[in-house]
């Protein structure tokens, strides 16, 4: 699986399904894009199908070897690491593209 930088539930994946890491350029040749369009990390291929945002992925593996859960057991536990993951997805990680974008080339 394609990824690039760590969380405990993408590392857990990654290691789980064995990770490869690309550089950016690689991430835009047709190869990956027939695996992601976007040309973002992560993506992998699985049940024949090309999966791609990391949620959709931890999703799919949880199905998928439910025999080594990523989430805890706790059904109150697994709703907060739901609610940690959703924050990160859609308030934390855009934050940092706009500060990452903002600060670009400021030593
Ligand atoms: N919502 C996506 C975000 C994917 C994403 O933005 N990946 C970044 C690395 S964390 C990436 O591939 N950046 C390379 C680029 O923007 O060209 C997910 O959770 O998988």
């Amino acid at each position: 699986m394609p990824t690039s930088w760590p969380d405990s539930r993408r590392e857990k994946s990654a290691l789980r399904v064995g990770a490869q890491f690309l550089r950016k350029d690689e991430q835009k040749t047709a190869d990956y894009l027939r695996i992601n369009a976007y040309g973002l990390v992560p993506a992998m291929e699985g049940n024949g199908v090309a999966m791609y945002e990391s949620t959709i992925i931890n999703e799919y593996l949880e199905e998928a070897y439910p025999q080594t859960p990523l989430l805890p057991k706790d059904v109150g536990l697994r709703t907060r690491a739901r609610i940690l993951e959703d924050f990160r997805d859609n308030r934390l990680y855009p934050a940092m593209k706009v500060i990452s974008a903002a600060t670009r080339g400021i030593k």
